[in-house]
């Protein structure tokens, strides 16, 4: 049994398809993590996803901004944008099975055996990896709960408030929670957000760090796989900190990572569909 990690599938099936063949994976035997954004821009979202549903008992899924962008848009509280490419898959006849399947994933995966965690954007520096498991099954069980889920939605979105603090309560605290796990980047060493700067690590804000680059990071001693950021192009040179975002979605690759042997392959993502600039539209709806 193998166990490998892949990055933003954003919708590009084809790459995906190409990892996993030059992996040998073998669903009935070998366990594919996803770091999220599996949805949107890409040319084959409702296809990936319905790819992944057939495999869910070999997956294990934390969810991405755009994930949460299609939850909320499927609920109706956010409009689509131009960009997204989303409609179909709120439209499909098997939409139903397929949200139901999104509901139940996690914002924070943790195994215990390898003392590997896994996020989409990551872990703030403040958080020890028990408070940051506390925090995120607060917003997993919201997102499984029929009740508090449209409220939850409807609050999300927003850049406040931008630290964390144990006092929050309601919505206002799943939104930080979500913020961190879903759209982080740079932020303080007390964990002070900045959610603007979407470039590499030499655009951090005066007195902000990647999140990863904080020496007094609490949850340092688990190894940490994490996608979301394309502008790193996979390179953290951080001991234990993964990055597998590596731009597919933007003509870039797509980088599956073995986490036992810590290969990596790589296929390439020109082909396919996969839009081709890395300009402005990247920033658009980075929003959850
Ligand atoms: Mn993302």
């Amino acid at each position: 049994m193998a166990v490998y990690a892949v990055g933003d599938l954003q919708g590009c099936l084809q790459p995906l398809k190409c990892l996993l063949e030059r992996a040998s994976f073998d669903p009935a035997v070998d366990r594919l993590w996803l770091v999220g954004d599996l949805v949107n821009r890409g040319p084959d979202s409702l296809e990936t996803l319905r790819f992944l549903y057939g495999m869910r008992d070999a997956v294990v899924c934390v969810l991405g901004n755009h994930d949460l962008h299609l939850l909320a848009a499927w609920h109706n509280v956010e409009r689509l944008k131009k960009s997204d490419t989303l409609l179909d898959i709120i439209n499909a006849p098997d939409a139903d099975q397929l949200f139901g399947w999104l509901r139940q994933q996690k914002l924070l995966h943790y195994d215990e055996a390898r003392g590997v965690a896994m996020a989409h954007a990551g872990i703030p520096p403040q958080w020890t990896l028990g408070t940051a498991l506390e925090l995120a099954a607060e917003v997993e069980q919201v997102l499984r709960d029929d009740t508090r889920l449209q409220l939850y939605l409807e609050g999300m979105y927003g850049n406040e408030p931008n630290k964390w603090s144990k006092r929050l309560a309601g919505v206002e605290r799943l939104r930080v929670i979500t913020n961190y796990f879903t759209r982080m980047r740079f932020c303080t060493a007390e964990g002070k957000l900045d959610l603007k700067s979407k470039e590499g690590l030499d655009s951090a804000p005066k007195g902000f760090k990647p999140w990863f680059a904080h020496k007094g990071r609490r949850a340092r001693h688990v190894e940490i796989i994490f996608g979301h950021w394309a502008a790193l192009e996979g390179k953290v040179d951080e001991p234990g900190v993964i990055a597998l975002d590596t731009g597919c979605v933007w003509g870039g690759a797509m980088t599956l990572y073995n986490v036992d042997t810590r290969e990596y392959h790589r296929c390439d993502c020109a082909e396919g569909g996969a839009l081709r600039s890395p300009a402005a539209p990247a920033t658009l709806n980075d929003q959850p």
